[in-house]
């Protein structure tokens, strides 16, 4: 328990953890159209820690809802800064945690930190995977989701297919986009179960008019079979990973 008073410390003095950013790109022109902030946790000892491994423990001893919207503050602040330094900014994914929904005032924080920040809220989205979604302790989580919305911010669903992938949900909730889960983009377009997932998620989200972004994508052939399917958004180590503030900013001021 070393590493959870550590972690403490570093979410109290800030110096530690960064936000990187992954970009998302258009698949016919590689335009960017936004990215994903990803948390790191820079350990003097240990190196550089993966949220996969502090965040579980974030939740499990009630730091979540405290780091959760740390991360939230940082990138709003950063959208301010690349802003007020005139350079066009895309729109920012964060991924939220089931506490950070438990916690009922989630709402009124976003909004109150984007207009503290003077930033518009169509340039924040909100990632959601569907174990958060669906997690009873948030309550019906809809008409929720639905104002976000209506203040302009978006909503996507992370990880998608590999959860509890009841397509129910699809219909009830007001989402903007899914995220496949790049477990499905790995062996395309060789693995022909993947290939037909694949197919008929990028099919059934045109009928609901929904946005897919593929995650994951590494390769040419994986780029080039989701174009012919129809998918417009992706993310993965193909165009870029995840990199610190400072290297996005440079290709924010490059694709102005
Ligand atoms: O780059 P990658 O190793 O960053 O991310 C690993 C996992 O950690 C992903 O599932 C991602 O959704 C999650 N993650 C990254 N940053 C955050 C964050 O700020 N909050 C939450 N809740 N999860 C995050
Ligand atoms: O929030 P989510 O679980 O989707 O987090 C995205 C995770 O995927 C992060 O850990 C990120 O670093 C990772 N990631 C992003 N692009 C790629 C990729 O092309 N290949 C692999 N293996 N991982 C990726
Ligand atoms: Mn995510
Ligand atoms: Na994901």
């Amino acid at each position: 328990l070393i590493i959870l008073n550590e972690l403490r410390q570093a979410l109290a003095q800030g110096a530690q953890l960064e936000v990187y950013y992954q970009t998302q790109h258009r698949l016919d022109d590689g335009e960017m159209i936004g990215m994903e902030a990803l948390l790191r946790w820079h350990h003097p000892d240990h190196g550089m820690i993966l949220p996969t491994e502090f965040i579980p423990l974030a939740e499990r001893h009630g730091l979540m809802p405290a780091l959760g919207s740390w991360v939230i503050e940082q990138v709003v602040a950063q959208i301010s800064a690349w802003r007020g330094q005139g350079i066009k900014v895309v729109p920012v994914w964060v991924n939220l945690s089931a506490l950070q929904l438990i916690q009922g005032d989630l709402e009124s924080r976003l909004i109150s930190t984007l207009s503290q920040y003077r930033v518009p809220a169509p340039l924040l989205g909100l990632e959601l995977t569907e174990s958060v979604l669906l997690d009873e302790r948030a309550g019906d989580i809809s008409p929720r989701l639905e104002a976000l919305r209506r203040e302009g911010l978006q909503i996507a669903i992370d990880d998608f297919g590999t959860g509890y992938s009841s397509m129910a949900y699809l219909k009830r909730l007001p989402i903007d986009k899914l995220k496949l889960d790049r477990e499905f983009i790995r062996a395309l377009p060789h693995d022909h179960a993947d290939a037909a997932i694949t197919s008929a998620v990028l099919a059934m989200a045109q009928g609901l008019d929904l946005d897919v972004i593929a995650e994951g994508v590494e390769t040419t052939e994986q780029r080039d079979f989701l174009l012919a399917r129809g998918c417009r958004h992706v993310q993965g180590y193909l165009y870029a990973r995840p990199q610190p503030a400072s290297a996005v900013e440079e290709r924010l001021r490059q694709s102005d």
